[in-house]
């Protein structure tokens, strides 16, 4: 027996000697390596924090004590050490292990919302309520974040706060200079420069050596040393930046020593105010496969073989192809084309264009605000940006589409990649929540594609638009085969003319499963209409042109229905009946994306059972 079988709880990780922590963490990576290479999922961010997780649950006492993991992709290891390796079967299947940390599943999980730089702002709420509960004094709140989660404003707002006060708080820097790829900006530039140079403390520890021992002039010359403390610890190991915030910072110590983890978390601990330890660690650590990737060290990987780590499925042509290979395309011709990426060039598809242009081509940190306001600068200087972001992340940056760029009727386009249902990451990741939003922003024009050739066509003609945003909006995963279209009505493609009684209006890839319901009730005798709007919003007279005569019009969608499409649809047809179908507002648990689709009745067979009971209604 191995002894990760005898570790259930964090309890069982105080009876471990030196040896058997040692063993534990190589025992902890051959697990992950195996069952993650079977169900795919977050490995390299894993394998960096083995160490780290063990540290932390031999110090700390949770869930009496608090770890709040940032992003939560990288609590696969807190999830085996708290009693939860049995489940990694199901990792990020329907009804198994979500691929987050999840407060239906422990107590020890506290977050479950995988958007980025939020530990930081739960921490200082925490410490707050704790302070006013009177629990402070006996239980300590643990913040893990990322380099390339630093990157985020969040973190910093959440910064400026902490140091003003003198809540108690750990605040552990994992820090592997990688984001997806190496994270970047300024913040990182200075994280890399703690991480080279010589350590305060050993410089300190080497001051007092020497010239105490220096007859005479030596003592007097440490105690000055000493008294300027701050110039000189800027010159020796530039931490200033944290420490003049007014937050202590120790560090930068090695991630995956556990022993030294753990003397020096204990000592944070007993620090009487909030406090840093910056921990560097090696993203895929002990798994060559992963450490050997540059793309992104195997942030998170399909199902592999474990012992090349390849994927064990040809790769098949993907939305995020099809965008990337358009996008390059329209930069040759239109020289003010720029695109920028919140620290996911290679998700989005922008490193193929990063490679053509790489002065085109910015990468911002996780900052998905700060990249919408920056492509309204670009836009404003006479760039065309296209903002590259999945669509879950979107939500980030309302603000600034609306009032930094509809506003100022700037023309930059925003391409939502995963937008729709998502499934395996499950709630937070689902991009159904873009079009409700997006439906109110004035000036605002929305293309769903359906297949490569709409997606190439949107972009084309979203760039052709200069007086005000465009986004560009399309699923997660393999590409649909192409989908011709009858006619054009205006923007809106007619798919299928077998009469107009009923229209179905399909958003996006949704027109295939119209298509598919159509033809279901065409042959139950009735006429139906199938139509793709290709711009969605607002609703265009090419689309009204389509609708207009039927007896029914059904819309569907695979987000958000309340304000979405379709109610844009009823808004412009009222009084005629609209048949908004869609997802009602709700957090949707982790699954496939085709079985969502099904549990949502947003399927051929769905859609024939909700427009039969439509009908029927209209009759009586
Ligand atoms: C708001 C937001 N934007 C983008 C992402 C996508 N994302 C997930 S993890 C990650 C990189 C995180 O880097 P870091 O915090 O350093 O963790 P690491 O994976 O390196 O351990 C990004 C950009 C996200 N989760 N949240």
């Amino acid at each position: 027996m191995g002894v990760i079988e005898g570790v259930n709880s964090p309890a069982d990780l105080a009876k471990l000697d030196d040896e058997q922590l040692t063993t534990l963490a190589g025992e902890i990576r051959e697990f992950l390596v195996h069952s993650v290479s079977r169900t795919g999922g977050h490995l390299g961010p894993n394998l960096g924090v083995v160490e780290l997780t063990i540290a932390l649950h031999r110090t700390f006492d949770s869930p009496t004590d608090a770890i709040l993991w940032d992003t939560g992709h990288q609590t696969y290891v807190h999830k085996i050490l708290t009693g939860r390796r049995g489940d990694f079967v199901s990792l990020r299947q329907g009804g198994g292990l979500s691929g987050y940390p999840s407060r239906a599943e422990s107590e020890h999980d506290w977050i479950e919302n995988s958007h980025a730089s939020t530990a930081l702002s739960y921490a200082d709420g925490l410490a707050k309520a704790w302070e006013l509960s009177g629990e402070a004094e006996r239980r300590r709140i643990i913040a893990v974040v990322g380099d390339g989660s630093l990157t985020g404003g969040m973190a910093w707002e959440a910064l400026n706060n902490i140091a003003t006060a003198d809540r108690r708080m750990v605040i552990v820097v994992n820090d592997n200079g990688r984001s997806y790829g190496p994270t970047i900006g300024g913040i990182a530039h200075h994280l890399s420069t703690l991480r080279t140079t010589k350590g305060y403390e050993r410089f300190l520890g080497w001051g007092r050596r020497t010239l105490t021992r220096t007859p005479v002039v030596g003592r007097p010359v440490f105690g000055t040393l000493h008294g300027v403390k701050k110039g000189v610890k800027d010159i020796v190991a530039p931490q200033g930046m944290f420490e003049d915030l007014g937050i202590k910072y120790i560090g930068p110590i090695d991630g995956h020593d556990i022993d030294l983890l753990e003397r020096t978390l204990a000592r944070a601990a007993q620090f009487p105010g909030p406090v840093i330890v910056h921990c560097l660690t090696h993203k895929g650590h002990g798994y060559a496969p992963a450490e050997t990737d540059e793309a992104d060290r195997f942030h998170g990987v399909p199902v592999i073989d474990p012992a090349t780590g390849r994927p064990t499925a040809a790769p098949a042509p993907t939305w995020t192809g099809v965008f990337s290979a358009a996008l390059i395309a329209e930069a040759r011709r239109r020289p003010e084309v720029v695109a920028i990426t919140a620290a996911m060039p290679g998700p989005t598809g922008l490193s193929d264009f990063a490679a053509v242009y790489p002065d085109r081509c910015y990468d911002v940190g996780i900052a998905e605000q700060h990249a919408l306001t920056s492509a309204a600068g670009l836009a404003m200087g006479g760039a065309h940006p296209v903002v590259a972001v999945y669509a879950t992340f979107l939500n980030r940056a309302y603000d600034q589409i609306l009032m930094d760029v509809a506003l100022h009727g700037l023309a930059v386009t925003v391409v939502l990649d995963r937008a729709g249902i998502t499934g395996d990451d499950g709630a937070s990741h689902n991009g159904m929540w873009d079009l409700p939003l997006l439906a109110g922003v004035p000036g605002l024009r929305v293309a769903a594609p359906r297949d490569g050739v709409t997606l190439t066509a949107a972009l084309a003609e979203a760039l052709d638009v200069s007086d005000g945003p465009t986004v560009v909006r399309f699923p997660k995963g393999a590409l649909p085969a192409e989908l011709p279209a009858l006619r054009r009505s205006g923007t809106a493609d007619i798919l299928a003319d077998w009469g107009n009684d009923v229209v179905l209006v399909g958003v996006g890839p949704m027109s295939q499963t119209c298509l598919e319901a159509g033809r279901l009730l065409r042959d139950q005798g009735v006429e139906v209409t199938v139509v793709d709007p290709r711009w969605v919003l607002p609703v265009s007279e090419g689309l009204l042109d389509a609708l207009r005569g039927a007896r029914l019009v059904v819309s569907v969608e695979d987000g958000n229905r309340q304000g979405g499409v379709g109610a844009a649809i009823a808004a412009a047809l009222s009084p005629a009946p609209v048949l908004a179908l869609g997802i009602a507002p709700q957090f949707l648990d982790q699954g496939k994306r085709s079985d969502i689709l099904d549990t949502q009745g947003l399927n051929p067979a769905g859609i024939v059972e909700s427009v039969t009971k439509a009908m029927v209604s209209l009759d009586n």
